[in-house]
């Protein structure tokens, strides 16, 4: 039975999702597994639901001791966790995986509650975790190398792959802890410890996560360090990508803050593994079927209020069909349920907070200058179930594809409508002429169409789907994309590698000393 929100006894509801995962209303700035540090710092932040702008908890800030406190234990635990075999910290993960699922309902609240995203997207997330975990456990017995032949006589030649260290782990506040744990749980069972900073906007699912993790270890008699978490600002960002001692930073965020994270880490010649911002777009070309593409187009358009990295930015239509999409696009967006994140009928959220808000405002009065046409949406709502100023109508514009604000990533539910004629080539020119290169999109039933867009001249993004929209992959394939967009890999496929040093071994089981390349070196005794 669907509830609608003043149905629900929200409040009390949320308390108890709180109570179950542990969190009490000041929460330490930092946790190293089993220990909580950092709960009497002098700077704080308070976090307030973007639903309905109840304050759900003060956080303290992590100082630079802190990290520093944080960085020593994690290496300590390193020299014990790289001895466990790998099945064994599968075996970890495995438990990790089945906490997960008991938590599920609550910790998907808390997701729904803290950033915004409506409750089956709440659920999902938590499900992507559960799934990442699963992929964990059986790649912890398949983190093989190759073996090659030796160009010499009783020689052997194989590579293995060790842990790396310290993973530095920087996440969104979009996807609060799935994509930390593609990170934790892969880099976890490749033998390394996680340090991770979460989003200062959404630090609430972080402790809660860190509260199942901590079970999980004692259960397990595992030291503290294996698995941390540092609350802070983007100083900790900066610690963190300047710090030797984490031979890898993964980062998920803005292309702006990418790039700060890879030139830190470059610096050091460090290893950054970003997953930055999109351009998404999907092609509709006049052999598609338009209410599949509708279906995806609105669910990667104003899913997750259009903040995910993969959210449908654009949209490239054939002039034939153009018309008739549009239309049945309007409608739907005229009947879009907005409304409260846990309310079951809802489909659309709020914006995480007021910048974004400014963000959508401001594009769309830019995109408007520059000629584009605002067609529906664009409203700040008000009134009583809206008084956050979070909540916004999903807007679809009429633009060209060069116009500057279309070639921007704007993390808010616009969608621009861009027309093109004549072969697909000319749509998978326009789709690929931004700067972001992370997923794409065609829907056609023409093999030749589908066939151009996913060949070497097709789609240069990370992801390249056919006839499913840009977002909501699955974690068995690798995720990431191009250009802008970073380059990084995570999650499913050998995503894995980038957690490991690669080591080449070469071993000689004769009584001879032969130089590779032939060469002759005898020395005289
Ligand atoms: C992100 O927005 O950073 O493909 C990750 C998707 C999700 C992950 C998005 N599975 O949309």
């Amino acid at each position: 039975m669907k509830q609608t929100i003043d149905q629900l006894p929200l409040q009390q509801e949320i308390a108890t999702v709180l109570k179950q995962l542990g969190i009490k209303e000041s929460n330490p700035a930092y946790s190293t597994g089993l220990k909580w540090g950092g709960s009497n710092n002098k700077t704080t932040r308070d976090i307030y639901s973007p639903a309905d702008g109840n304050l759900i908890a003060t956080v303290n800030m992590a100082t630079a001791k802190d990290y520093e406190q944080v960085i020593t234990t994690a290496q300590e635990a390193f020299k014990t966790w790289r001895k466990v075999p790998a099945p064994k910290r599968g075996e970890i993960v495995r438990q990790v995986g089945e906490k997960l699922r008991e938590h599920k309902e609550a910790l998907g609240k808390l997701v729904s509650y803290e950033m915004g995203k409506i409750l089956q997207e709440g659920l999902g997330e938590v499900q992507e975790m559960i799934d990442i975990c699963d992929f964990a456990v059986g790649l912890s017995r398949q983190l093989h190398g190759f073996t090659m032949h030796s160009e010499r006589p009783q020689h052997r030649m194989y590579e293995q792959y060790h842990p790396l260290g310290i993973v530095g782990v920087i996440s969104a506040f979009n996807f609060p802890v799935a994509v930390w744990s593609w990170n934790a749980m892969l880099a976890a069972v490749c033998g390394d410890v996680i340090v991770w900073k979460p989003s200062e906007k959404t630090p609430l699912t972080a402790i809660a996560c860190q509260h199942i993790l901590r079970e999980v270890l004692a259960e397990n008699e595992l030291p503290e360090g294996i698995f941390n978490l540092v609350i802070g600002d983007a100083e900790i960002g900066s610690l963190m990508s300047k710090d030797t001692r984490v031979p890898l930073v993964s980062a998920t965020g803005s292309t702006r803050m990418g790039k700060k994270v890879g030139e830190a880490v470059g610096a050091r010649l460090g290893r950054s593994l970003l997953e930055l911002g999109g351009n998404n777009a999907i092609i509709v070309t006049e052999n598609a079927d338009l209410e599949m593409a509708l279906r995806a187009i609105v669910f990667g358009a104003v899913g997750t209020c259009g903040q995910r990295c993969t959210s449908t930015r654009r949209i490239i239509v054939h002039d034939t069909v153009y018309d008739q999409l549009k239309e049945r696009l309007l409608k739907v967006y005229d009947n879009l349920p907005i409304g409260h994140p846990l309310d079951s009928t809802t489909l659309v959220g709020p914006l995480i907070d007021k910048d974004a808000v400014n963000a959508f405002t401001n594009a769309l009065q830019e995109v408007q200058q520059e000629g584009g046409t605002l067609l529906i949406g664009g409203e700040i709502l008000s009134g009583e179930n809206y008084k956050t100023g979070t909540y916004v109508t999903p807007a679809i514009v009429e633009a060209e594809n060069h116009f500057e604000m279309v070639q921007e990533e704007t993390f808010a539910p616009i969608l621009y409508l861009i027309r093109y004629s004549g072969d697909v080539e000319n749509a998978i020119e326009l789709q690929n002429g931004v700067k972001q290169g992370l997923s794409s999109s065609i829907f056609s039933t023409n093999l030749l169409e589908t066939e151009a867009f996913l060949s070497h001249w097709g789609s240069d993004c990370g992801i390249a789907n056919v006839n499913i929209g840009t977002s909501g992959a699955e974690i068995g394939g690798a995720f990431g994309g191009e250009k802008d967009t970073g380059g990084g890999r995570e999650s499913g496929s050998d995503a894995w590698r980038i957690y490991m040093r690669r080591q080449t071994n070469t071993i000689n089981y004769s009584r001879e000393m032969p130089l590779a390349q032939g060469i002759k070196f005898d020395i005289m005794d």
